[in-house]
């Protein structure tokens, strides 16, 4: 069986898991990472260097970073056209597979998830959290534009741009910041949320990493 190394509550191994359930695989799933089994002895890191999750074990093939992970998966065990075999086909929605993991990703985690959740809130103020918007917002605004009338990133097809695009908008709709209006996002996301999937691997509270006072 596949074993995927990594807590719940890690949106990489969320994304990762949520992609598992989608495909139909069974998986054992380990808790290792913050608060969890360490991930800095030398046999987890024999299986990463980066000292991260997740880590993938499929019979022996050990992989990292959760893209990576992830098209791996979708390519031995998908089919299209959740996993488009065509590659004129599946370049232009693994743009946006690749865009959130560059580009959606450090903004919101780098500038609102972490000042809002894991840091001192000593240390954090509201012009810290209004910059971690305004530079999220236009972000926001191409996935609004692309989706349109959707209902998914390919248009009528739930596909593994969906998986990308989709497992980080628990955080993005969930975080206490001002967002623009972007009515096709929002629906997008209600759409997700009908997805029992989504909701049991991605909608994963957050407040075991919240900061807490050193004791
Ligand atoms: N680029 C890597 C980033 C992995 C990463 O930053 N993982 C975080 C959790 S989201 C981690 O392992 N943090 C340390 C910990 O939980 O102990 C990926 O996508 O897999």
């Amino acid at each position: 069986m596949l074993k995927l190394y990594g807590r719940a509550t890690s949106s990489n191994v969320q994304l990762v898991r949520w992609g598992m359930a989608e495909l139909g695989l069974a998986v054992e799933r380990l808790d290792y990472g913050f608060g969890h089994a360490s991930t800095k002895t030398p046999d987890f890191l024999a299986m990463n260097p980066m000292g991260l999750v997740p880590v993938l074990d499929d019979n022996g093939l050990i992989l990292w970073e959760s893209a990576a992970i992830l098209r791996y998966l979708c390519a031995e065990y998908g089919q299209a056209p959740f996993w488009p075999e065509n590659a004129r086909t599946r370049a232009p929605l693994d743009i946006w597979a690749e865009w959130v993991k560059s580009s959606f990703t450090p903004a919101l985690l780098n500038g609102l998830f972490y000042p809002l959740v894991r840091r001192d809130p000593a240390t954090i103020t509201p012009a810290m959290i209004a910059e971690g918007a305004a530079a999220l917002a236009p972000l926001a605004q191409m996935l609004d534009a692309r989706l349109g009338q959707g209902p998914w990133m390919a248009g009528e097809d739930f596909t593994f741009a969906d998986l990308y695009t989709g497992h980080l908008l628990y955080r993005y709709f969930g975080l206490p910041f001002e967002r623009p209006a972007t009515p096709n996002l929002s629906s997008y996301y209600a759409r997700l949320q009908e997805r029992p999937a989504y909701r049991d691997h991605v909608m994963v509270s957050w407040e075991p990493l919240r900061w807490k006072e050193p004791s």
